[in-house]
């Protein structure tokens, strides 16, 4: 706050000058201090902006989940990755921005995912791994060449730690100078930034609703609902309409006995930190939740199969056109994970 007031004089002293330079004697207008204020505390908001950055950054949480032989997700701090953090890998970067070579060789150290796998266990029946970023962005890789290659989450690039703008704290890694036969199947776009979350195959269901926690079974219970829409989430989805199946949200608030106050609305939670941010949840309104159809989606397509992981599954937020007034993108939400009622 008070970074705003000191920004004020500064300014106002610099137009001074400006004035005084240019020969212009005339006092500041009403809409030119209103423009010094409007940039005085544009710039205390990227710095407060920045300081949250920072601070995220130190406490970066990293968590494994799904498929694991406990089943329970493994938070992993920056430090506790460090300790792992035991395989290099030099390669060239397809989003190389230090210089204009594509061919320039990067030492990256990291976590191979390899490592963590075996760590954690993984159930019989897995066959990929999705892993999530800061800005719901996915990307899944098959679980054998997990195994094989030393694809890893790399915490250094030529042993500096990697900055945000870079892709950091944790950028996905794979060995594409030692490996080339990994470019094919892991084009550029699977080098994903800023990773938050690494789900072992597709969790099962278990929806945070309130204080109950309602499973796959749970939702069965309730009335099925088809959708058939064009669908609004990041990528990985196909681009025409879509079936969709799954519940309304009504329905399972009613489910695990929950009202919403007059004023109150719901809020809906999804894995990556944008889904989860506290100051901007993403709010379902009550007058939404009656007018028109949102749904816990669990299954998609023709064939009714169920949303993968690789999908943002097994729940993802859906809502049918009439709903669109409200254009919060990220109303589409994947992995969904939690609803809660304010008052
Ligand atoms: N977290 C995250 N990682 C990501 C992306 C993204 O949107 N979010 N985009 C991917 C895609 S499609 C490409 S082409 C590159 C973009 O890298 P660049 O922004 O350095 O060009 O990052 C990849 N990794
Ligand atoms: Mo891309």
């Amino acid at each position: 706050m008070k970074k705003t007031l000191i920004g004020i004089p500064v300014a106002f002293a610099l137009f001074n000058i400006v004035a005084y330079l240019t020969g212009c004697s005339n006092k500041p207008s009403d809409a030119s201090l209103e423009k010094l204020r409007a940039d005085a505390i544009a710039q205390n908001t990227a710095m407060v902006a920045l300081q949250n950055k920072n601070k995220t950054q130190e406490n970066w949480q990293f968590v494994v989940q799904g498929k694991t032989s406990t089943g329970k997700p493994l938070p992993l701090s920056l430090e506790k990755l460090e300790a792992l953090a035991k395989t290099s890998v030099w390669t060239k970067e397809p989003h190389n921005t230090t210089n204009s070579n594509p061919n320039t060789i990067f030492h990256f150290r990291g976590v191979a995912v390899s490592t963590l796998l075996k760590e954690v266990g993984v159930a019989p029946d897995v066959t990929d791994v999705t892993f999530i970023a800061h800005d719901a962005y996915r990307v899944t890789v098959s679980l054998a060449d997990l195994r094989q290659y030393p694809i890893i989450i790399a915490l250094e690039r030529d042993n500096q730690k990697i900055s945000r703008s870079d892709g950091g704290p944790l950028y996905l890694v794979f060995p594409y100078s030692q490996y080339p036969q990994l470019q094919q199947p892991y084009p550029d776009r699977f080098w994903a930034f800023y990773l938050t979350d690494l789900v072992v195959g597709t969790e099962p269901i278990r929806l945070k609703v309130g204080k109950r926690v309602l499973t796959a079974n749970a939702l069965e219970k309730l009335e099925p609902v088809t959708l058939e829409e064009t669908v609004g989430y990041r990528l990985g989805w196909p681009a025409g309409k879509v079936k969709l199946y799954g519940v309304r949200v009504r329905d399972a608030l009613s489910a695990a006995g929950l009202i919403i106050p007059p004023g109150g609305a719901v809020i809906v939670r999804g894995k990556s930190p944008i889904y989860r941010d506290p100051n901007k949840p993403i709010q379902l309104q009550p007058s939404d939740i009656d007018r028109c159809n949102i749904l816990l989606a669990t299954h998609w397509g023709n064939d009714r199969k169920p949303i993968p992981a690789k999908m943002g599954g097994p729940v993802t937020l859906a809502q049918s056109s009439a709903c669109r007034t409200q254009s919060d993108e990220r109303r589409w939400v994947t992995f969904v994970e939690e609803l809660e009622v304010t008052k």
